[in-house]
């Protein structure tokens, strides 16, 4: 993109390269995804990230989706991880699990977000030192990106979060992160469903009090079909976000005594591994 840079890619200082190897894991959830998937990988600057100093890592998780996702996914040079249990955060919490990253960067396999500021993501949150970085959508959002009803309700949702957590976010439902995965160990996130985005961004940035911030970035008009159901997930984000103010604030609301996110041990899921397919136990 030319001309119409975010500002944060104009504060970043020219040809930073990083000291030491850096692994760069890129988590990107998927279910049915076969017209988006290959775009979306083809999307990631892998020779810029390797250009400055950097492993990369592609984690594809798949909840058995019954088209071609898979496969393309592999095809296109990902690794792909099977999880048992639906749902886009479950997809995300097993995704974060087998990451070998330092840095974990995520996005949508619909070719909505901008994959190809992940370098620069990076660097300013190395470079500015940064904890969590999360993206909003509305600054430069392409027209027919977001439909008015999912305006309607990301707004209700932004108010909602703004006025429950006083977390000064323009965008809760964005999907784009960078962070460093440290932080998972600092946080409590529970939802299982589309509610992980927001409670994600509320335990990094109200709980845990991370160094965070919100980066304008490019958002796009999908491919394929939406995998979000509108009013089942908008009014199950809204619950979530009164059920955490107040389950949270009642048992350790100070934002200590932190569980690290992580599946539970008795909790089992299952990865391909090459031909074969194996269940492990985390
Ligand atoms: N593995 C897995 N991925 C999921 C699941 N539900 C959604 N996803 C993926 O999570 C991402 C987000 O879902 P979307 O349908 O794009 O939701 P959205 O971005 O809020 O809605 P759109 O604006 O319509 O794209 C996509 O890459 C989906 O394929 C799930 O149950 N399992
Ligand atoms: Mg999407």
């Amino acid at each position: 993109m030319t001309g119409n840079l975010p500002n944060w890619k104009k504060r970043l200082p020219k040809n930073i390269s990083a000291k030491e190897v850096t692994i760069v894991s890129i988590v990107i959830p998927a279910l049915n995804e076969e017209d988006g998937i290959v775009g979306t990988i083809k999307a990631i600057p892998i020779k810029e990230l390797r250009d400055a100093g950097y492993e990369v890592e592609i984690l594809v998780v798949d909840n058995g989706s019954t088209d071609r996702t898979g496969d393309l996914a592999k095809q296109a040079g990902a690794q792909v991880i099977f999880e048992a249990i639906p749902g886009y955060g479950r997809a995300y919490k097993t995704g974060f699990a087998y990451a070998k990253g330092d840095i974990i960067a995520t996005a949508d396999a619909d070719m909505t977000y901008p994959l190809e500021y992940i370098p620069q993501m990076v660097q300013y949150l190395e470079k500015t030192n940064l904890d969590f970085i999360t993206t909003n959508r509305y600054a430069y959002m392409e027209d027919g990106a977001m439909s008015p009803l999912h305006k309607i309700g990301n707004s209700v949702l932004n108010i909602a979060t703004r006025f429950l957590f006083q977390a000064d976010l323009q965008d809760s439902q964005s999907g784009m992160w960078v962070f460093r995965k440290d932080i998972l160990n600092r946080i409590t996130v529970k939802s299982n469903s589309m509610a992980f985005s927001q409670e994600l961004k509320i335990e990094a940035c109200f709980y845990a009090k991370c160094r965070w911030e919100e980066l304008p970035i490019e958002y796009r008009a999908r491919v394929g079909e939406a995998k979000l159901k509108s009013w089942q997930d908008g009014f199950g984000n809204l619950f979530q976000l009164i059920n955490k103010r107040i389950s949270r604030s009642r048992t350790n609301g100070n934002g200590h005594n932190h569980h690290p996110l992580k599946l539970a041990d008795d909790e089992l899921f299952y990865t391909e591994n090459k031909a074969s397919i194996q269940w492990r136990k985390k």
